[in-house]
């Protein structure tokens, strides 16, 4: 008998859920990390994370034992790989931690073990940084030792419960590796567990990362046609939507974070000659940032020393992510162009990036440039934050304030994608 049910990979944004579903299920786990600093606080009861139910669940589960983090694998029944795959210079995919966390743990690996690889990877991955690497020690992937793709599809900021409730790809390269691990998976997914190959798998991973960012550049191109034509991007996708078979996604100052801004460069990267719609899509989420910024120049040209406060900076709302934040390039960007720049974001540590409290941030200034709609903005009191900017000016990049309000209170209000003050 191994010592440990589930040896889980990589303690990140999901290799901590999952061993944390696993331990709750009753299993005895090990998350391992090369960082010996995520090793020390995981055993702390630290998660470092702001997702919801997440540090109650990891008290719990340090407490009772059923958790224990190391920086080395153990012997255990099934491994879960849940490593970063950034990409590289060239945009190709970068596989080291995949290959390096393969490595660890296959001196562990016996006859009758399981090998999951959930990391984001191009098509061919689990054959090629799986299978072979077992078959070059004598063992007969699929039949002997179980291996499948599972990708995870959890949104930042609701991880745990969609980890449980969301449907799951289960890519395996065998008939029996399949049904092996689906008895894993099944100790905490709701939600259904889809059984296919895992070519399947890893392709659905991208493709489906690849069809928001592509939809999301739809919406994007749509507020440049709109604010070239004079016309409110956001009245434009409102009413479209009210068609029965139309749902266009919301304009903004671009795509950020670790998945949707990364992951279809695999795909284009892979498939060179396939992939013109997604390839063009990507760099129009890219080009967001200084489209935005285009705009402001038009609505505070930079005479003499202008200050713009830029409210929330992460990726998206309500999460304290600001991994490839398109705010920040549009930060960068101004400071380019000589604007003062102040940020405020309550969800980011005082202090990264510049980030000051709201008054700091809004003193002296000539814009409130809303960069994320966070849920906390909802309190804001714009008779108060009118009477402490220099100019009174709004420009918004989510279409999240009311206009009607903004206006009351005596602001010119601005829309990103939209040809005038609306
Ligand atoms: N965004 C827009 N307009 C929209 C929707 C989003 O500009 O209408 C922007 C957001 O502001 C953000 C970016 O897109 O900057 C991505 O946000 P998101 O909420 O669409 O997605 P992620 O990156 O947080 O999570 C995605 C999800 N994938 C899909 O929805 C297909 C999630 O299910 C995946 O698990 C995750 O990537 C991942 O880990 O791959």
């Amino acid at each position: 008998m191994n010592k440990y049910d589930v040896c889980v990979v990589g303690l990140g944004y999901i290799g901590l859920p999952t061993a944390l579903l696993f331990a709750r299920s009753g299993k005895k786990v090990i998350g391992c990390d090369v960082s010996v600093d995520v090793v020390r606080n995981v055993n702390n009861c630290e998660s470092g994370k702001n997702e919801p139910n997440l540090n109650e669940l990891l008290i719990e589960n340090i407490k009772n034992g059923n958790l224990k983090a190391d920086t080395k694998p153990d012997f255990a029944d099934i491994y879960i790989i849940a490593v970063p795959t950034p990409f590289k210079e060239g945009r190709q995919p970068d596989m080291t931690y995949v290959q390096l966390a393969f490595e660890a743990v296959l001196p562990y690996i016996r006859k009758g073990s399981a090998v999951v690889l959930e990391s984001t990877s191009p098509v061919g991955s689990t054959e090629k940084y799986i299978c072979e690497p077992l078959m070059e020690k004598g063992f007969k992937p699929g039949e002997d030792v179980y291996v499948a793709y599972s990708p995870e599809r959890v949104l930042p900021g609701n991880i745990l419960h969609e980890l449980v409730h969301n449907n799951r790809i289960l890519g395996g390269i065998s008939e029996q590796s399949c049904l092996y691990i689906r008895d894993y998976y099944k100790l905490f997914v709701e939600g259904d567990v889809e059984l296919t190959d895992a070519r399947t798998a890893e392709m659905c991973k991208l493709t489906e990362n690849a069809y928001r960012d592509v939809n999301i550049a739809f919406a994007n191109e749509m507020a440049k046609m709109c604010k070239a034509a004079g016309i409110n991007a956001w009245e434009v996708q409102k009413l479209c939507n009210k068609h029965p078979r139309v749902n266009i996604l919301s304009p903004g100052p671009g795509v950020g974070g670790h998945c949707i801004a990364v992951d279809p460069w695999f795909l284009v990267s892979q498939f060179p000659d396939q992939t013109r719609m997604i390839e063009t899509g990507r760099e129009i989420n890219d080009s967001m940032p200084s489209f935005a910024v285009e705009q402001i120049k038009e609505i505070l040209p930079l005479e003499g020393n202008k200050k713009i406060s830029v409210l929330g900076i992460t990726y998206k709302p309500d999460v304290d992510d600001t991994r490839e934040s398109p705010v920040l390039k549009i930060v960068e960007l101004l400071k380019d162009q000589g604007y003062d720049v102040s940020i405020h974001d309550p969800l980011v540590a005082r202090g990264k990036f510049g980030n000051t409290d709201l008054k700091e941030c809004l003193e002296g200034s000539d814009m409130l440039l809303l960069g994320v709609n966070h849920k906390d903005f909802k309190n804001l009191d714009l008779q108060k934050v009118h009477s402490i900017l220099r100019s009174k000016i709004i420009f918004d990049t989510r279409n999240f304030f009311n206009r009607t309000d903004a206006v009351k209170s005596g602001f010119a209000y601005y829309l990103l994608g939209c040809g005038r003050q609306t």
